[in-house]
C-alpha cells in the first residue's frame, strides 16, 4: 500500500514552551538578488556602450519586459515610485483638493503637497483597510480635483465604486500600486483602473530595481505628458515644451530589474509556502487574524499582515512587536502612525480622529511579518513558534 504523503508542516513536533532566538536579525524583508555574474555581464555591455542613463538599451529592454509582463498599455519608467506619483499628479493637472487614505506610506500624501494640493484624509474599510468609498462622496468640494487610492498591501481598492464617483463628479483617479506589482482582480491587470497605476521597484519590493517605479497609462497623450514631465520637458535638442525635472531610471537599474524579474515567479512561489506556514499556525491564537485577500484576487505576495485585537488576545501589537525583537525578529508596524498623524498634517481639519476611527484602529492593530521568500518552511516556523511563545494557544 502506498505511504499517505503528509504535508511537512503536519510532520514536525514543535517545542513551543522554548523557542530560540534566530543567529541573525530577521527583518520584515529581504530583496530577491540574481547571480552576481550575470549582473556583472550586464555591466560590461554597459561600459562597452558608456550609455548609462537617458533611456539606454537596457532601459528599453526592461520597458519591453514590463509592459508585456504587467499587460499594460503604456509604462514609463523612473528613478523611484514617489517621482512616478509626482509627476503623475502633475501630467492629470490636479489641483486644489484630492481624497487619500490616511493609512499609507508618508510618501503618499507627500506626492500631493509637492503638487501644492491639499491631501484630504477619507476613512478606510474596516476589512480591506483600503480607502472606503462610502466616505469619499461627502468630502467632495468644488476644489477636489481627483482620488488618490492605495492598494495597501496589494488588496486591491473598491475600483468599481471608486470609478463611478469620479465619473459622477468628473475626478480623475490615480492609484498607489506601490504595494501591487502583478496584482490581478478577476484575472485583469490592477494597472487596468483608474487613470494611472504607479509601482514601487525599491530594495524592499517583491520585483525591484534598488530605486525605481513605474506609472502605468492608459491614455497615450498622457503617457507622452509623462515622458515629456519625466526628462526636463525636453522635446528634442533645443525645444523644451513644460517644465519638466529629472525622473528617469539609469541603465544599472534597469539591468538590475532585467535579472530580478526572472526571479519574480520563484520568490512570489516561495512567498506562497511561507504564508501557507503563517496562516496554518497562527490560526491557533486568539485575537489575532491573518489580513486575507479575496479569492478573485492574485496576490502580489509582497507583505504577510497580521492584525492583534487585544480586546481577546492576551497581549496587544506593541508587546508583541517589542518581544518579537527577544527572537531577533523586527517586524514593522506598516502603517502606524497614520499620516493624518504626522506633524505636516495633522492640523488638516480631515485629519480629525474623530473622521477616520477605522484607520486609527488598523493602525494599532496592525503588524507586517517578515516575509521573503528565502526565510523558507522552517523560518517562517520559527517566527510562529515565537509568537505562539508570546501570545499562547487560543
Ligand atoms: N507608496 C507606498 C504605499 C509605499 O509603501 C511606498 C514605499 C511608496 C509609495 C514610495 O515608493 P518608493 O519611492 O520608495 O519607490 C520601506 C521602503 O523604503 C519604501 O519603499 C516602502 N514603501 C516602505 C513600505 O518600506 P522603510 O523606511 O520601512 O525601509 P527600511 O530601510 O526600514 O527597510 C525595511 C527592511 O527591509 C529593513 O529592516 C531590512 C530590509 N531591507 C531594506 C533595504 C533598503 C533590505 O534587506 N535591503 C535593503 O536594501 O521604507
Amino acid at each position: 500500500m502506498p505511504t499517505q504523503f503528509v504535508p511537512r508542516a503536519a510532520r514536525i513536533t514543535r517545542n513551543t514552551n522554548q523557542p530560540t532566538a534566530f543567529g541573525e536579525p530577521v527583518y520584515v524583508t529581504r530583496p530577491p538578488l540574481p547571480d552576481l555574474d550575470q549582473f556583472h555581464s550586464h555591466l560590461e555591455d554597459i561600459w562597452r556602450s558608456a550609455r548609462l542613463s537617458n533611456g539606454g538599451a537596457k532601459h528599453k529592454a526592461l520597458e519591453d519586459a514590463l509592459r508585456e509582463y504587467l499587460q499594460a498599455r503604456h509604462i514609463s519608467l523612473f528613478n523611484n515610485g514617489t517621482m512616478a506619483l509626482i509627476i503623475g499628479c502633475r501630467a492629470l493637472r490636479l489641483s486644489g483638493e484630492v481624497i487619500t487614505t490616511p493609512f499609507t506610506f508618508p510618501a503618499t500624501p507627500h506626492v500631493l503637497s509637492w503638487n501644492n494640493i491639499t491631501p484630504v484624509f477619507a476613512d478606510i474599510h474596516p476589512e480591506t483597510l483600503t480607502l472606503d468609498a462610502a466616505r469619499i462622496e461627502p468630502l467632495i468640494t468644488s476644489r477636489t480635483s481627483a482620488i488618490l487610492a492605495v492598494h495597501v498591501y496589494g488588496m486591491p481598492c473598491a475600483v468599481s465604486d471608486i470609478q463611478d464617483l469620479a465619473d459622477a463628479y468628473g475626478l480623475k483617479v490615480i492609484y498607489d500600486g506601490a504595494h501591487a506589482f502583478g496584482t490581478k482582480v478577476d484575472g485583469r491587470p490592477i494597472t487596468d483602473f483608474g487613470d494611472a497605476t504607479m509601482l514601487s521597484f525599491h530594495a524592499t519590493k517583491l520585483f525591484h530595481t534598488g530605486e525605481g517605479g513605474a506609472l502605468v497609462v492608459r491614455d497615450p497623450s498622457l503617457h507622452k505628458r509623462v515622458e515629456l514631465l519625466k526628462n526636463f520637458g525636453i522635446k528634442q535638442e533645443f525645444d523644451v515644451v513644460m517644465p519638466g525635472i529629472n525622473g528617469k531610471m539609469n541603465e544599472l537599474q534597469a539591468a538590475l530589474g532585467l535579472l530580478t524579474l526572472r526571479l519574480v515567479e520563484a520568490e512570489r512561489l516561495a512567498r506562497t509556502l511561507v504564508a501557507t506556514v503563517y496562516r496554518e499556525r497562527l490560526a491557533q491564537i486568539e485575537g489575532l487574524t491573518c489580513l486575507d485577500l479575496p479569492p478573485n484576487v492574485q496576490d502580489s505576495r509582497q507583505f504577510f499582515v497580521i492584525r492583534i485585537n487585544s480586546a481577546v488576545s492576551q497581549i496587544d501589537r506593541d508587546a508583541l512587536y517589542d518581544r518579537l525583537k527577544e527572537y531577533n525578529i523586527f517586524t514593522r508596524k506598516y502603517f502606524h502612525p497614520l499620516c493624518s498623524q504626522y506633524n505636516c498634517y495633522r492640523l488638516l481639519p480631515s485629519s480629525s480622529p474623530k473622521n477616520l476611527p477605522v484607520a486609527h484602529r488598523a493602525a494599532e492593530e496592525v503588524l507586517s511579518l517578515p516575509f521573503y521568500g528565502s526565510l523558507g518552511h522552517d523560518g517562517a516556523h520559527r517566527v510562529c513558534d515565537a509568537i505562539t511563545h508570546i501570545m499562547g494557544h487560543r
